[in-house]
């Protein structure tokens, strides 16, 4: 499968592109399967609500998220990390072959996962999952280039009632200024110039087996989540194979998948 011309215009011109229906239902519903165990046991490594909330952009570029002992129960699970190492199931759906011509596509050369950054399964869990707020998912990662991507996959239905992803269009090839963003990097509602972007944005509510590709400097944020249901999803993030992680960050502290 390959992506039109259309389609690869779209990607460039917007940063994000919808795939409709790519994945089967039983794919998602076996994931999910997996993933709600590991939720309910708190299987490390996992982000708690509380360690994103808090974290300051210092901590969020060490090494690893500090995670919590798995039998604390007083927390709300924001993110299974590590996924990739965790259920050959997880690992499968992120070495699927047939959306590899069309990351390919998109990213000008063969794609390789990065095990460093998105590499979760992402959970907003009703009534105590907070807002994620606008934000470039490149602030906290150190390549030589923005030549990443991330391969978003709704495990359900996503829709505004439980916080599906928003998009503000173009924000992938926008430059900004320092003071556009806040002390934790979060792009500032209070500044009046951002204001007038974020109304431009944009926002599909996905179903069970929807990817949306999008680019790593696009700016987006997500509700919290308002319904009865978690709302769970697999994200993981690929780079063009010749993008190096910068030595000595984060980024570059786990090993590299190359996909041919
Ligand atoms: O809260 C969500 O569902 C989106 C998460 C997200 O954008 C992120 O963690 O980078």
């Amino acid at each position: 499968m390959t992506l039109t011309e259309e389609q690869l215009h779209n990607f460039e011109k917007n940063g994000f592109l919808l795939l409709p229906k790519f994945a089967d239902a039983q794919t998602c519903d076996t994931i999910k399967d997996i993933a709600l165990a590991h939720l309910k046991h708190r299987v490390p490594p996992i982000e708690t609500e509380c360690e994103y909330a808090e974290k300051s952009k210092e901590e969020r570029e060490k090494t690893v998220g500090t995670g919590v002992p798995h039998f604390v129960k007083e927390v709300t699970v924001r993110r299974l990390r590590d996924v990739y190492h965790r259920d050959i199931v997880f690992k499968e759906w992120m070495e699927n072959e047939n959306i590899r011509p069309i990351l390919k596509q998109i990213l000008g050369e063969n794609p390789t996962i990065t095990i460093a950054h998105h590499n979760s399964i992402m959970t907003k869990m009703p009534y105590t999952s907070t807002e994620t707020r606008w934000h470039q998912d490149f602030r906290y990662w150190h390549f030589e280039n923005d030549n990443l991507v991330s391969v978003w996959l709704a495990l359900d239905s996503e829709n505004a009632q439980n916080g599906v992803l928003e998009f503000i269009p173009g924000s992938h090839k926008m430059t900004f200024t320092p003071e556009q963003f806040d002390e934790k990097e979060y792009f500032s509602q209070e500044y009046e110039k951002n204001r007038k972007l974020i109304a431009t944005k944009i926002s599909n509510p996905l179903e069970k087996g929807d990817v949306v590709l999008f680019h790593c400097k696009l700016l987006h944020r997500a509700n919290k989540n308002r319904s009865d249901a978690p709302k769970i999803s697999f994200v993981y993030t690929v780079k063009g194979c010749s993008n190096r992680a910068i030595e000595g960050t984060r980024s570059s502290m786990f090993e590299e998948i190359a996909l041919q």
